[in-house]
């Protein structure tokens, strides 16, 4: 009790409420739903979906439930709702059973999928209204948008005009919001003295080679054994580049009580293992593997010594580290080479795309952008770099609230007839 009095105080202080789970709540909900089912499905990884989804799916429902009722305790007149992610699908609906009234915004942060890939999902049908609870349903990219909308007609019979949906007695809208980052902290950090000395030191134990950097949480849909293998296809077929190309990639522990997890780590470390042994020179790695979290300053120094970065997901909502390596290189060097199944991909078209299956195609695009010429390299990042200080965070999230203070606008009569009456 004294550990959760001391949190609940500093969360009170940062203006946070917290909803407290068990331990058999978050192996349950969070875990084996959220994370065994929907993140799985939803990355098109099917075969990672958990056998054992339909024991947990109650778990989901109450703890959805659980947090409807937190907001509904501290709901304000006049507040708006904003319901973040995955895990929160039913809190939509169930919050707007409890304060009709009520502005409520959802946002997906992950790929909306095809909806021959949704409809795989025995609880498609709540999903989908439990989602359309919300005022305003913003995705990613448009992609994402017109599964959703497509999975409306199919599952539930719903049409969409646009970006307009009407369900039951309410209207409301869809709408496409591609996260940005906090540019202008990226830019001042890869300016910092101490980032700087970082980036001199990092350069001074590549020399003579090419650096490329990957960073990413450790999870199935990053493609980390696919890239290791790229690396692995282009030392062999260009042995002239060992011990000339040094790959650091950075690999945060994430989710490491899920069982797909553990067993794509193991699988991971042993690849790094065999593809450094078959390609080390006396005096090299060509992987440089690190298993662990590293400080923004080394992060935002990595970015910065690269020459090359790799950013190679099977499938990803959006991909900060991609956008955060643009922001950093305030140099207007360095080049991104993006998976095309990154939503990311639909804003940085001068980026490198690849697709992160075609292993020796991919080996065969890092061997000509390491040697692309510079005015070509700077070229491709100073139209990267102005498209994405245009769309930092901030303006992410004005454009989603305003957005929402409209779509909440358009309520027909009915519902603020009942609430009235309230
Ligand atoms: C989900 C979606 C979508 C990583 N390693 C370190 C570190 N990081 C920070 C990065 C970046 C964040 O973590 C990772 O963000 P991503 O977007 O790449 O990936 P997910 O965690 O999978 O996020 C994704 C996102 O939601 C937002 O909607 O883009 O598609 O999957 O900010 O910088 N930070 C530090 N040390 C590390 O070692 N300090």
């Amino acid at each position: 009790t004294r550990q959760r009095n001391h949190l609940d105080k500093e969360l009170s202080d940062l203006r946070t409420v917290p909803v407290y789970l068990s331990h058999r709540e978050i192996n349950r909900y969070y875990e084996g739903f959220s994370n065994g089912v929907l993140w799985p499905l939803f990355h098109y990884q099917t075969d990672m979906v958990q056998d054992d989804a339909w024991r947990y799916w109650k778990t989901y429902v109450e703890v959805n439930q659980r947090f409807a009722e937190v907001v509904a305790d501290k709901y304000q007149e006049g507040d708006l709702i904003w319901v973040h992610d995955y895990q929160l699908t039913l809190l939509p609906t169930m919050l707007r059973r409890l304060i009709p009234t009520a502005r409520i915004g959802f946002f997906l942060h992950i790929p909306f999928p095809s909806s021959e890939v949704f409809r795989i999902l025995p609880w498609r049908t709540q999903i989908l209204k439990g989602i359309l609870g919300a005022d305003l349903i913003g995705f990613h990219t448009y992609s994402y948008m017109r599964h959703f909308t497509r999975s409306l007609l199919t599952v539930l019979g719903v049409e969409s005009k646009g970006e307009i949906v009407s369900y039951e007695d309410r209207t409301l809208i869809l709408g496409v919001f591609p996260m940005g980052v906090d540019t202008a902290k990226f830019e001042r950090l890869a300016n910092e003295k101490n980032v700087l000395e970082r980036v001199a030191e990092i350069q001074q134990e590549c020399r003579g080679q090419k650096l490329i950097i990957g960073v990413d949480r450790l999870d199935y849909i990053k493609g980390l054994p696919r890239r290791m293998l790229t690396v692995d296809r282009l030392l062999e077929r260009e042995p002239s580049l060992r011990g000339k190309v040094r790959m650091i990639q950075v690999v945060v522990p994430s989710r490491t009580k899920v069982d797909s997890y553990k067993q794509y780590q193991q699988k991971l470390d042993e690849l790094v293992g065999r593809i450094n042994g078959v390609h080390a020179t006396v005096n090299s790695v060509p992987i440089h593997y690190l298993y662990r979290s590293v400080s923004q300053t080394e992060l935002v120094a990595l970015y910065r010594s690269a020459q090359l970065m790799l950013v190679t997901p099977l499938r990803d909502g959006m991909n900060l580290v991609a956008k955060e390596f643009i922001a950093s290189r305030t140099d207007e060097d360095g080049i991104l080479i993006l998976s095309e199944f990154a939503g990311a991909a639909a804003e940085l078209r001068e980026a490198i795309l690849i697709n992160p299956y075609d292993i020796d195609g991919v080996a065969t695009t890092i061997k000509k952008a390491l040697t692309l010429p510079s005015e070509e390299r700077q070229a491709r990042m100073r139209i990267l770099r102005s498209r994405i200080l245009a769309n930092n965070c901030y303006h992410w999230s004005n454009n989603f609230i305003q957005t929402l203070q409209k779509a909440s606008r358009v309520r027909p009569v009915a519902v603020q007839a009942l609430s009235s009456s309230d």
